[in-house]
């Protein structure tokens, strides 16, 4: 019913169009998981099971959602990546995280009995967070993913060695915290190494560098081109035709899974696809 009395309410909707030409990194994280671990049994400080099933969650929504180019899990969150050219939702901040929160929650509730078969999902029921912060040069979306993923090692050292003083050392986590008080990591390596004979540097990867999605055009078997948008700029939108075969070519790449360095630039220089956007 067109210009009805009440259209007028339209009015106060404000608008939240993300700034053109940025990198939107959307990051959710989940709801007083300090609890939802401990209830479920968690096994500390890294629970294989619990960071698989947010992979999974997490290559499900970048599956469904094919604007999101790199994504990147630590703890319980995870950080989704839309290039600078994106335009889904004309960019809208709201619209953009709150489908990507939801669809997450809803593979990981899904997903979840897949990887915790015998422990029922139990209330109150996981849920995320969400924001959306906008990235203008490459350099800065760089620094984020790198910000990233020194918290993930600086946070796994210090569970790691806090978790060995209680759990093999039989302190009390009250001591174990005052026993780290003013350590540096490499007081840590020393403290797991001496003490209970652990290399830090044989930790799983995946509890030292995080996990990093991104579609691997290099695997994909038939199309070995990354599909291209002839550079579509902010403004020139993608013919439809270009846009399917786009499609088609992301979801024919599928989407991989590495737990390797981000800070260094080999990296970035050996998946150009993915600051480029043709992927
Ligand atoms: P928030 O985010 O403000 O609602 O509160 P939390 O409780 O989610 O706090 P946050 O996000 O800063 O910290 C994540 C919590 O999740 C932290 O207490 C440890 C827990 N957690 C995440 N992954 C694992 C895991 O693999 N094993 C165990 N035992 N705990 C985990
Ligand atoms: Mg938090
Ligand atoms: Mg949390
Ligand atoms: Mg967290
Ligand atoms: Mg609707």
């Amino acid at each position: 019913m067109a210009n009805s009395m009440y259209e007028y309410v339209r009015l106060f909707e404000q608008p939240d169009v993300l700034l053109p030409n940025t990198w939107i990194v959307v990051r959710i994280d989940g709801r007083g998981f300090h609890k939802f671990s401990a209830k479920h049994e968690f096994e500390k400080p890294n629970d294989r099971r619990a960071l698989d099933l947010m992979n999974a969650a997490a290559v499900s929504t970048m599956t469904e959602i094919y604007d999101i180019v790199l994504a990147y899990g630590i703890s319980d969150e995870y950080s989704f990546v839309l290039h600078k050219n994106c335009t889904l939702f004309e960019r809208r901040s709201c619209k953009l995280v709150t489908t990507i929160v939801s669809t997450f929650t809803a593979y990981y509730i899904q997903l979840w009995s897949t990887f915790f078969p015998t422990k029922t999902l139990s209330a109150p029921l996981p849920t995320f967070d969400g924001r959306a912060v906008c990235y203008p040069s490459d350099q800065n979306l760089r620094d984020y993913m790198s910000w990233r993923q020194v918290d993930c090692h600086i946070n796994n050292l210090y569970n790691t060695t806090f978790w060995a003083l209680v759990q093999k050392g039989g302190m009390s986590a009250g001591d174990a915290t005052q026993a780290l008080s003013g350590t540096l990591s490499s007081d840590k390596n020393e403290i797991l190494w001496s003490k209970y004979g652990i290399n830090y540097n044989n930790e799983s990867e995946m509890f030292k560098k995080g996990s990093i999605l991104y579609r691997d055009f290099e695997l994909a078997s038939e199309s070995q081109d990354p599909p291209t948008t002839e550079d579509a700029g902010v403004e020139k939108p993608v013919s439809k035709t270009a846009a399917t075969r786009d499609r088609k070519a992301k979801t024919k790449a599928g989407v991989t899974i590495q737990y390797v360095d981000m800070i260094q630039s080999l990296f970035w220089d050996l998946r150009p696809w993915i600051l480029s956007g043709k992927a």
